[in-house]
């Protein structure tokens, strides 16, 4: 047997790496980290020319964190002794790109990192016990273990307008970015989309575009960010309590530094009561507004309809145009579609070179060469800005040639039977891990990447202490967990609407994907207890050889 790797997994075969990963964002980083404390040679591929992920593609005006910024980080820079302090409670793009990189060569990552690099396939050897990786430019590698980190919004939808290629102005993916300055000014702007990007976009460009004109299709419950600089006395007490912060964000549902309400709607003996506790949420500001006001906004149809129109009194508030506000006003229930977070998105509308078109019913028909066009009028553009969401959780997944043991094609496997483990492992695909794939929870990030990757590491760390050379989910197991998933999604009240209303939490805003929830919806800590009971129980969900 040939050893390989840092302290070395023993391996039947030759490899190049102990473990390959697919994506340099927070994902492939973090499990790049856990690797090497493994003593496992890892290499991380990346299709970027830097780390980032989201952080690297995602570089359109006004990007910047949903998730406070002292959560939005790894638990473990305090066991490695790096400092960093977030200027602001929503940190921008270009803040968190920079926390990313710095923590790359803090830890002296890049070294292990190949850019420009996209994985084009990842086929499985089974006599040999391996995965064989190929780049897009034909190189292949052979590892023992695949990760793949590619990201839960890394596939951004492709405009699906005809006459795009006529424009003759100016045109823009959110997801794809360009690098170089995009200039704005004196220019007349269209806005395609109203997600959690677009909302993030309208404010900043409104002050500086000649003209915006937002195309809406399904308008949102935005909740105000109330964002705010951090002051280094906040950030130096937040550091100092960092094992508390984490420990509560690790017992919220969400995974965030927050308190789930226990308050229940059917408490409440008046409105004026209702509308207070909604008010001090909305106050607070961010996803506070649904996990700080009541406790059963996802189960109870009474208190999900109280936070929906109270945020829709709220836009009618603030809008002045009251056509315009009604439009803005969503008429399904809150969270159906997750929720944006807006900084002074609603005002924009007040302002004369902002105008918001409804194409709920007058889609836009075709790109001209100079603008677009819907069913009824013909507009004129400098510029076209697409916002139109991503192919979510499975798209990057299914747009790679995985292939597991008997040759079967990992996107036709989570197309026809989505089941997997915890979110991390599927059968048919033995000694491969995903950071954040389907059925893993709907929840903080950075949190649910440090959970998976210290869970992948002490897996791997078990087979070796236990001379296992391959690992592989029971199909029991994954319908177990998928089964629960399903169950768990289906029993709130944002079940039907949420595929009614196109929500990629479901897969509902690709026409070929199943409507079917791709999250778990349990909560954060249900969800790393029964990930945690797995290794004590010495993984009774898994075979091993
Ligand atoms: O994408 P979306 P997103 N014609 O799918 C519209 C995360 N995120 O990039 O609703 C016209 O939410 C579509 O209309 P409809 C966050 O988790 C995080 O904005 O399908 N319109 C919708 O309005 C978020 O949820 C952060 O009717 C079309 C919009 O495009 C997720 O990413 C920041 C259309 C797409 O909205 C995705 O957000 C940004 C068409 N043909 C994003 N096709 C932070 O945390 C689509 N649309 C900071």
């Amino acid at each position: 047997p040939q050893t390989n790797g840092v302290n070395g997994y023993t391996t039947k075969s030759s490899v190049d790496f102990d473990a390959i990963v697919i994506g340099a964002g927070f994902g492939g980083l973090r499990m790049l980290y856990e690797l090497r404390k493994q003593g496992l040679r890892g290499k991380v591929f990346e299709a970027g020319s830097g780390v980032g992920g989201t952080w690297y593609w995602n570089r359109y005006p006004g990007a910047r964190t949903d998730s406070e910024s002292w959560v939005y980080i790894f638990t473990f820079l305090e066991q490695i002794g790096m400092d960093w302090s977030w200027k602001e409670r929503f940190p921008r793009q270009d803040e968190v790109e920079q926390y990313l990189n710095q923590m790359t060569d803090y830890l002296d990552l890049r070294k292990d990192i190949q850019f420009n690099s996209r994985i084009a396939s990842a086929h499985r050897d089974e006599k040999n016990n391996t995965w064989k990786v190929t780049t897009a430019q034909g190189e292949t590698f052979v590892s023992k273990f695949l990760i793949s980190a590619t990201g839960p919004l890394a596939t951004p939808l492709k405009p699906p307008f005809p006459g795009l290629d006529s424009f003759k102005g100016e045109w823009y993916q959110t997801g794809l970015w360009p690098k170089h300055k995009v200039d704005f000014s004196g220019k007349r702007v269209a806005l395609i989309g109203t997600g959690a990007t677009g909302v993030q976009i309208v404010p900043v460009l409104a002050h500086t575009v000649q003209s915006l004109t937002v195309f809406q299709r399904t308008p949102n419950y935005v909740m105000p960010a109330r964002n705010h600089p951090l002051m280094e006395e906040q950030m130096n007490e937040i550091k100092q309590n960092y094992e508390k912060v984490f420990k509560r964000a690790r017992g919220q549902i969400y995974g965030f530094d927050m308190t789930d309400s226990t308050l229940m709607f059917d408490q409440m003996d008046s409105d004026a009561k209702v509308q207070r506790v909604l008010e001090a949420g909305w106050e607070k500001g961010g996803f506070r507004y649904v996990f700080e006001t009541f406790g059963d906004i996802l189960l109870n149809p009474k208190s999900n309809e109280a936070a929906s129109e109270f945020v829709r009194n709220k836009i009618r508030a603030i809008v002045n145009d009251q056509e315009t506000a009604e439009l803005l006003c969503p008429d399904y229930p809150i969270v159906s579609k997750r929720p944006p977070v807006g900084h002074h998105y609603y005002e924009a509308f007040n302002r004369d070179n902002v105008k918001l078109v409804d194409i709920k019913n007058n889609p836009i028909q075709e790109i001209t060469p100079t603008g677009l066009k819907t069913g009824t009028t013909e507009y004129e553009f400098d510029m076209i800005i697409f916002a139109i969401g991503f192919d979510a959780i499975t798209g990057t997944l299914a747009s790679i040639d995985i292939r597991g043991s008997e040759n079967q094609l990992l996107g036709d496997v989570l197309k026809k039977d989505l089941q997997t483990v915890h979110g991390i492992t599927l059968p048919g695909f033995p000694n491969f891990f995903m950071i954040f794939g389907p059925q893993a929870p709907f929840a903080n990030g950075p949190l649910i990447i440090d959970n998976t990757s210290d869970w992948i590491g002490k897996t791997i760390a078990y087979m070796k202490a236990n001379g296992h050379e391959r690992v592989e989910a029971t199909q029991d197991a994954a319908k177990k967990w998928s089964d629960f998933t399903d169950l768990l999604f289906e029993s709130t009240v944002i079940a039907q609407s949420a595929k009614d209303v196109g929500a990629w939490t479901v897969g509902a805003n690709v026409k070929s994907k199943e409507k079917r929830t791709l999250f778990f919806f349990g909560g954060v800590p249900a969800y790393i207890a029964a990930v945690e009971k797995e290794a004590l129980e010495s993984y009774p969900s898994y075979k091993f050889a």
